[in-house]
């Protein structure tokens, strides 16, 4: 087992990848930004270093600093977590040439996967379904428009160089081609420097459903069966599960060779996701993430496999001591992303200090965070604050866990998404299982504020809660010897309005 271990992250997966290296016994070394340096993953580690101040280009993103925090601290390894340089193959290089080892696949695999036209040439060679279309760019709008008659309309136009759907067009018809090929180079050449642009078939109404795979470098690989990741906004995913509600076992188990070939054919080593288009009964590769990804809590709580563990065990040298026919899914786990953005101003960001943090416990309630009560939340990084998971025996015991939870979560002094989590916990097509990458663009109610309609009932209910907050906390006051709990909206992390 690797003896120390350099994060080179922050927040809720920093705090993960800490945890795991603690109980295998190996020392665990931070790197912190100035406005970090009394974070929770700072004080989690056994040491800490600093990087530099607040803005990433200056201290996560600086390679330079992060190589020299792992010279002074002696660090033999190098977790990137994800984000960051997590998937950015000159970082594994540079690890590597410093004679550390790099916790993640081969600095060329993260390389191939990065080149979306690449990943995919190498998924149709290896028999890999991918969506019709492309496995190279196109040079020009001549060349497009020929492309987009033989793949047939509607087409959609994606980055060669990164996925998230920058520079991603659809086009619905020929005549509109030209304008949106010129739209989509000019964004992906802001976005990644690289203004090649490739074309598949446009699907619909798809589904975001992926395969966790693992691989051990000694010609092991298994899948450790799928993610549904379809509520996304604009790319960045809010809540994820597993299994997916509508996968039948036939089709997890094709799935998930599917992922498995996909690994070995790029001769995959750690943990990474291939991500699938799910439709109509038929999936199609969409990317290969080489990174652990910020939703593999689902997955191990249906497995009971700690995937970070096998990581570091992986990176360490370790054989994986199970086969694929071991591996079980057991029960149904649902994840919601909690951020510092209010979902009813359009996940605006939200900054300040977090005055009050309550976290949900009981049966099957996890929470991986990154936050503390005094945090201060800022715009310099992701909006991430933690992740509320729950598993529990089905998945309608899921959500009503996950209901629970979320009633008794409180984090007070920034807005948060909690909210929009909890209306969704009520929504008729989720409690079904009726997803598509389209759910929010269909469900705009989840994100509507009701506050303004009801705006003098809550401003009475809200005043009548208050009198009452006083008043019991004037009766705690003199129970207060005992400690008596003041049962009131606001412990819930419920807004006054919402004493329901
Ligand atoms: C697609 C697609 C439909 N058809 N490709 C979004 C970013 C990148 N991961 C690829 N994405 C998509 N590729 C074809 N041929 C729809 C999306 C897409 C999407 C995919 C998964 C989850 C959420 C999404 C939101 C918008 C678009």
């Amino acid at each position: 087992m690797i003896e120390s271990l350099l994060i080179a992250n922050r927040g809720e997966i920093a705090v993960r990848v800490v945890r795991a290296a603690r109980e295998l016994g190996v020392r665990t070394v931070a790197v912190y930004s100035e406005p970090d340096r009394l974070a929770p993953h700072v004080l989690a580690a056994d040491e800490a270093y600093p990087i530099g101040p607040a803005p990433s280009t200056e201290s996560y993103l600086r390679v330079d600093r992060i190589l020299e925090a792992a010279r002074l601290s002696g660090a033999r390894a190098i977790h990137p977590g994800y984000g960051f340089l997590a998937e950015r193959a000159a970082f594994a290089r540079a690890v590597q040439e410093a004679g550390l080892v790099f916790v993640g696949p081969p600095a060329d695999t993260i390389a191939a996967m990065g080149d979306k036209t690449e990943a995919r040439r190498r998924m149709r060679d290896a028999g890999v379904p991918i969506v019709p279309g492309l496995v190279a760019p196109v040079g020009d709008v001549g060349a497009a428009t020929e492309a987009a008659r033989d793949i047939g309309y509607p087409i959609l136009l994606k980055a060669a160089a990164g996925g998230g759907g920058k520079g991603m067009r659809a086009v619905a018809e020929e005549r509109d081609l030209p304008r949106a090929f010129e739209a989509a180079r000019r964004e992906a050449m802001a976005a990644f420097g690289d203004g090649a642009i490739y074309l598949e078939r446009f699907l619909e109404r798809p589904r975001h459903v992926e395969i966790q795979v693992l691989g051990d470098g000694h010609g092991n690989v298994v899948h450790l069966g799928e993610r549904e990741c379809s509520i996304q906004r604009r790319h960045q995913k809010l809540v994820e599960e597993a299994p997916s509600p509508v996968l039948k076992p036939v089709e997890r188990a094709a799935m998930g060779e599917s992922a498995v070939k996909a690994a070995k054919a790029v001769g995959y080593v750690g943990a990474g996701t291939v991500e699938f288009l799910f439709q109509d009964g038929e999936f199609f590769f969409l990317e290969m993430n080489t990174r652990l990804q910020v939703e593999h809590p689902v997955t191990e709580l249906v497995t009971g496999i700690d995937i970070v563990a096998w990581q570091l065990r992986v990176a360490s040298g370790e054989s994986l001591d199970f086969a694929q026919e071991e591996v079980r899914l057991v029960g149904h786990a649902i994840e919601c992303r909690l951020t510092s953005e209010d979902p009813f101003r359009g996940f605006l960001p939200s900054t300040g200090t977090i005055t009050e943090l309550q976290v949900p416990t009981g049966p099957g309630v996890r929470w991986d965070g990154g936050i503390h009560a005094g945090f201060q939340v800022g715009l310099h990084y992701d909006p991430l604050l933690a992740k509320l998971i729950v598993h529990a025996p089905t998945r309608g015991a899921a959500i009503a866990r996950m209901a629970r939870a979320l009633d008794e979560l409180v984090i007070a002094g920034v807005d948060t998404s909690t909210p929009f989590h909890r209306r969704l916990m009520e929504e008729p097509d989720f409690a079904d299982g009726v997803l598509s990458i389209r759910y929010l663009e269909e469900h705009p109610e989840l994100l509507e504020d009701r506050v303004m309609d009801g705006g003098l009932e809550a401003m009475a209910v809200a005043a009548a809660l208050l009198e009452e907050e006083d008043r019991m906390r004037h009766r705690a006051t003199r129970v207060g010897d005992r400690g008596g709990a003041l049962p009131s909206p606001w412990r819930r992390g419920l807004p006054p309005w919402r004493s329901g």
